[in-house]
């Protein structure tokens, strides 16, 4: 549900401001009645309906006070509050409320739609005549696509002549402004479908014994009554005036809600399923049948709108306010008007913004900018109007003379700016190539396509090229045929110089080629000498590498030889330390023998001793015994002999043993000297060996020596070698520069000879491209001749076809004029004849 306003005030009746134009939905005043009895449309209801854009089904509920309307409203709503519920007599100000939120809702046939809800206030509260009910009964009617009336109880005379305001209706509107009276059949054409909703309705519906439904109830009750009388005829143009006024009609009936009468004057606070179920079927019948049925309102092809609704209220409270009948198709075509003026108004503006004012003047740009803004304007156009007859038509015609007018004097403003400024820019022009075919280096194409460039971009309009062809033929004619000319002389006296130019460039290059011929061949002979140096160089390297190998064998052979001598010498020398170590050990055991024996000496000697003691005691005993006797003469003499052989024994054993040491000495020293004379032999022998291997180390050593100073010389001589190697790398190196340097010369050379080819290419092209232009600009200037041959014709003709059309306006505009002279009699005669009818009527 779409919200449209603020918050309301409460319980006051008093109207929110306009200012405060959003919030909760609530009721709003759509129409009251000010302090001097006439009715206003309240300023914030029709801001809030121009807000509502789409087409609007109005459903509105009207009857005497207090028989909850404001409740059945608000259960189509879906709340429990929304229009006041009043407990009490105070009525809410006068006139009609319209809900703020409108309903979106989709017909059964698909139309979407916004559904507003009109309650009616203080309908026979204060009237006494009935005229104010009366006129806020035939807005309503006039208002709704759906008309409920409700009341109390069941259909009898009494309500059917409470409804006889509906009769009273036809005196207060119109379907037109002229004629007779309308009668109520004529406003049923235009009449809602109208439901008389009838409230605590406790009648059963039968009919014969048959039940019937309330809408058989309410036929039955607008059957014209059969008898006679006065009354009768008023009864039955009661029922009459109902039938005709309302064709499509309906009628639903609602059992009182609740018995407890204390609980009915607050139903508004009492939940739905407290209320008595047969009520609540009815209520949901009725809620069906609203929204199932209400549709759009509609006059002709205008479908009702939000601003729509405001605008035809408005229209009906004009003619009620000034005590004159609404007429509903006045009042529909016044809002046509109103609303296809507004649109009109509105189209003319977006047409003037939408125009693309950038384009350049000309015809097809203008054109194309004039449809687009054309475009955009009938868009809005057509947004905003309604209706599809005459009014509508009418406004779309003065839309269209107002956009051609509009265009036709954009255009011709645009095309006479542009011929100026095509007429100056040619001026300039003409000024700016006088100027520069006087300058020393001019270039006339350069300053000619500058010129036409500049012309191209900043000139437009049906001018333009006329223009341009005339100031071309004049400058190709005068001041670029005589520069033209002035420069072939130039670049005929340029091309002979360039010629000879070219041919000293030629000699030039023939030396500089036989300068190149001579360094090249130079460069192959060095080249050669070169390849020769190495290839000697290779050579000689090969050679001392494979005589330092030679030598180098040599060298390690000797060191073999040297070390296997050494070993030899090595375990020569082992040999006679072995040997002398023997000797030693020799002579060390010939000592100790000679200890031995020098020993077993002193042992004899110290026997010997011992034995000379015992003789000297034997003597002794002897002298001793010479007293004793005689006898011991023979012992003396046997001990005599036994120590002379003792002694002789003795010596002979010291003989013996001497010549046995002294043998064995003789034995041990020929042994020796004999092992010493081999060994010294030997070692004669070794030492011999030993001197012939230091001989051959000696001589060894010295070739080595030799073969050190070869190889040193060798080295030497490798190293000047190297030397040599050096130097001629040197050599090959700054002949190689001298190669790269006349290499570089030739290059620069070559490129010398290149770009004086190339400058004399472009100057030879550029001498073309002279003679080219020449021939082009003769030849445009011929095409422009041409040209203004044609336009001249065309323009013959243009003005021809001009005097044509001159001559059919003036035939239209004297027939228009005709017509116009035979409308105005005709509307004389209107009004004369509209004069005469209405002294018709008054009389
Ligand atoms: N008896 C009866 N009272 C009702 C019914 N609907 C509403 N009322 C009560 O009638 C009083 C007036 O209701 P309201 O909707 O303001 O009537 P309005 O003046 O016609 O808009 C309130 O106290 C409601 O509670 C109904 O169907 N039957
Ligand atoms: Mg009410």
């Amino acid at each position: 549900m779409r919200r449209l306003f603020t918050k309301p005030s409460g319980d006051s009746p008093e109207p929110p401001s306009p200012s405060t134009a959003t919030g909760p939905a609530r009721p709003i005043r759509l129409v009251y009645c000010d302090e001097k009895g006439k009715f206003q449309m309240d300023p914030e209801a029709v801001a809030a309906l121009q807000l509502v854009k789409d087409p609007v089904g109005v459903v509105s509920v009207c009857g005497r006070a207090r028989q909850g309307k404001s409740f059945i409203l608000n259960q189509l709503l879906g709340r429990s509050s929304g229009f006041q519920v009043a407990s009490t007599h105070r009525p809410c100000t006068k006139g009609l409320w319209l809900w703020s939120a409108p309903i979106r809702r989709t017909a059964l046939d698909g139309t979407e739609y916004n559904l507003l809800l009109l309650d009616s206030e203080g309908i026979d509260a204060y009237d006494q005549t009935g005229t104010y009910s009366t006129q806020i009964f035939s807005l309503a009617v006039l208002l709704s696509s759906m008309f409920v009336y409700n009341q109390m109880g069941g259909i009898d005379e009494a309500a059917l002549d409470r409804l006889s305001l509906v009769t009273e209706m036809t005196k207060h509107i119109r379907v037109r402004a002229s004629g007779e009276r309308t009668t109520a059949s004529e406003l049923g054409q235009f009449s809602p479908i109208f439901v008389w909703l009838l409230r605590d309705f406790y009648l059963d519906l039968v009919e014969d014994n048959r039940r019937i439904t309330p809408r058989d109830y309410l036929e039955l009750a607008l059957r014209p009554v059969q008898g006679g009388g006065r009354d009768l005829a008023a009864k039955n143009e009661i029922r009459e005036s109902i039938r005709a006024l309302f064709p499509d009609r309906e009628c639903f009936t609602l059992v009182r809600p609740l018995s407890n009468e204390n609980e009915l004057q607050r139903l508004d606070q009492i939940p739905l399923d407290k209320l008595r179920p047969e009520f609540r079927s009815g209520l949901d019948a009725f809620t069906k049948f609203v929204f199932e049925r209400t549709r759009p309102k509609q006059f002709g092809a205008t479908v009702m709108t939000g601003p729509i609704l405001a605008c035809i209220t408005q229209s009906f409270l004009d003619a009620i306010n000034n005590g004159a009948v609404p007429t509903i198709t006045s009042s529909w075509q016044s809002v046509e008007e109103a609303q296809c003026q507004r649109a009109y108004d509105l189209a003319t503006e977006v047409y003037m913004s939408a125009f693309d004012r950038s384009k350049p003047p000309e015809e097809a740009a203008l054109r194309g900018a004039h449809e687009v803004a054309v475009e955009k304007s009938f868009a809005a156009f057509n947004d905003s109007a309604i209706g599809a007859g005459s009014t509508r038509q009418k406004y779309e015609k003065r839309l269209q003379n107002f956009l051609k007018k509009a265009f036709e004097d954009y255009k011709r403003d645009a095309f006479r700016e542009a011929y100026l400024q095509c007429s100056n820019a040619i001026q300039n022009m003409e000024k700016e190539l006088r100027a520069a075919c006087h300058t020393s280096d001019a270039k006339v194409d350069n300053v000619l396509d500058n010129l036409l460039t500049k012309y191209e971009a900043s000139c437009h309009g049906p001018e333009k090229w006329q223009k341009l062809t005339s100031f071309l033929r004049h400058s190709l004619e005068g001041p670029v045929l005589d520069l033209i000319k002035k420069q072939i002389d130039q670049i005929g006296s340029e091309k002979s110089s360039l010629v000879l130019k070219c041919r000293s460039i030629e000699d030039k290059m023939g030396l500089l080629n036989k300068q190149l011929e001579a360094s090249e061949k130079y460069k192959s002979e060095y080249l050669k000498r070169y390849e020769d140096a190495i290839n000697d160089k290779k050579k000689l390297g090969d050679d001392y590498m494979s005589r330092i190998m030679n030598l180098q064998s040599k060298c390690s052979s000797l060191e073999e030889r040297a070390s296997s001598l050494s070993k030899t010498l090595d375990s020569s020398r082992q040999e006679s330390i072995e040997w002398k170590r023997k000797y030693e050990q020799v002579l060390s055991k010939q000592k100790a023998e000679e200890d031995q024996a020098s020993a077993e000496i002193a042992i004899l000697k110290s026997r010997s001793s011992a034995a000379e003691a015992r003789l000297a005691a034997a003597r002794e005993h002897s002298q001793s015994a010479q007293e004793e006797a005689e006898e011991w003469k023979r012992k003396y003499a046997i001990a005599v002999r036994e120590a002379k052989a003792a002694l002789e024994k003795a010596a002979s054993v010291q003989e013996r043993s001497n010549k046995q040491t002294q043998m064995r000495e003789d034995t041990l020293r020929a042994e020796f000297s004999s092992s010493l004379a081999e060994k010294e032999e030997e070692i004669k022998d070794k030492a011999a060996k030993i001197e012939y291997a230091e001989q051959r180390l000696t001589t060894l050593s010295l070739e080595l020596k030799a073969a050190e100073s070869k190889i040193k010389n060798y080295d030497l001589e490798i190293s000047t070698l190297k030397i040599g190697i050096k130097e001629l790398g040197e050599k090959l190196e700054t002949a190689n520069a001298t190669a790269q340097s006349f290499e570089r010369e030739v290059r620069i050379l070559e490129q010398e000879k290149i770009h004086l080819e190339e400058k004399y290419r472009s100057e030879f092209n550029r001498f073309e491209e002279v003679q080219e232009r020449c021939r082009t600009a003769e030849r445009e200037a011929q095409r422009a001749t041409e040209l203004a041959d044609t336009a001249r014709a065309e323009a013959v003709t243009a003005q021809k076809e001009k005097n044509e059309i001159q001559r059919t306006a003036m035939e239209r505009l004297a027939q228009i004029e005709r017509a116009e002279r035979h409308v105005e009699s005709l509307e004389r005669q209107k009004a004369d004849l509209a004069n005469e009818l209405e002294g018709y009527l008054c009389f």
